[in-house]
């Protein structure tokens, strides 16, 4: 047995040594893999919010992101085992014409960390690429990030593509440093997030919210 907070601590850390032999430990303990993967989670969740409130930057969110990667690679094979699943799919990636991908990269890390599947399209993606990639994952979400002004029409082009494709319950999310929550509403997007660690806060609430429509959720 281990004690969880101390695998939390260790993700928070960014640890990578400490969290993998923790969870090496609490699996030869005979623990269940579920709250491991819960104490993980927690950590990617307190990293995330110190990211939010600005008291840690991008370089500890990628150090806890490879100590999470890492030691969630020891997981996998006893929660597929148990049957276990993610919470939701999101296909992500950066829109056509655009090639920035480090704040995507974090939004990709950051939905892992809660244990959401991530099918990451990479950059410059065409609107019907995200559709097919939708469609064959079955996902719940499409996440969308620009970084140039040049590169907003895609991201609108891509929210027609996938509201027209009739992908029955997806939503659409999108992010990215000149996007606004009021950009994302004139578009019809179904939420907007204005950092990596919101884009989480994001999901869980529409998650959580399946009755809401009308506009764009913002997560703050
Ligand atoms: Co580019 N670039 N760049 N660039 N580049 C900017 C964006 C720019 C603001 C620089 C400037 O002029 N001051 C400017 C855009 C101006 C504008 O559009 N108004 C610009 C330009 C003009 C260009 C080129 C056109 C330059 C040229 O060739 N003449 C060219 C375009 C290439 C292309 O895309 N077709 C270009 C190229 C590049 C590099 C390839 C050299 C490199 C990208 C490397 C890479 O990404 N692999 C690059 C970089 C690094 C930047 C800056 C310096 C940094 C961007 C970054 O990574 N920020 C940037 C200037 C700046 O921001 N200081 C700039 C860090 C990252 C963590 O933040 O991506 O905002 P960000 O992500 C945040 C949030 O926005 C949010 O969460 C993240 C984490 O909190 N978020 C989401 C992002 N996506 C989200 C999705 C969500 C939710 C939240 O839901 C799905």
């Amino acid at each position: 047995m281990i004690e969880l907070e101390q695998l939390t601590q260790a993700i928070v850390r960014g640890d990578r040594r400490s969290a993998a032999d923790l969870v090496r430990r609490g699996l030869e303990g005979g623990m269940d893999p579920r709250p491991l993967l819960d104490a993980m989670v927690a950590g990617m969740d307190e990293i995330g919010g110190r990211f939010k409130r600005n008291e840690v930057f991008v370089p500890e969110m990628l150090i806890a992101s490879r100590a999470m990667k890492e030691a969630i690679a020891l997981l996998e094979p006893r929660l597929a085992a148990g049957g276990y699943r993610p919470v939701a799919t999101a296909v992500l990636g950066t829109v056509q014409g655009d090639l920035h991908d480090i704040g995507k990269n974090l939004v990709a890390m950051m939905w892992k960390g809660a244990n959401i599947a991530v099918v990451d399209l990479g950059t410059n993606v065409p609107p019907e690429r995200f559709v097919e990639a939708a469609r064959a994952h079955h996902a719940r979400f499409v996440g969308l990030s620009a970084l140039l002004t040049t590169t907003m029409p895609a991201m609108k082009a891509t929210v027609q593509a996938v509201k027209s494709a009739g992908l029955a319950g997806v939503q659409v999310v999108v992010g990215g440093a000149p996007i606004t929550a009021d950009f994302a509403r004139q578009i019809g997007a179904d939420g907007f997030a204005p950092d990596a660690a919101s884009a989480v806060d994001l999901l869980r609430g529409l998650m959580g919210d399946a009755t809401a429509s009308g506009g764009a959720t913002e997560a703050s």
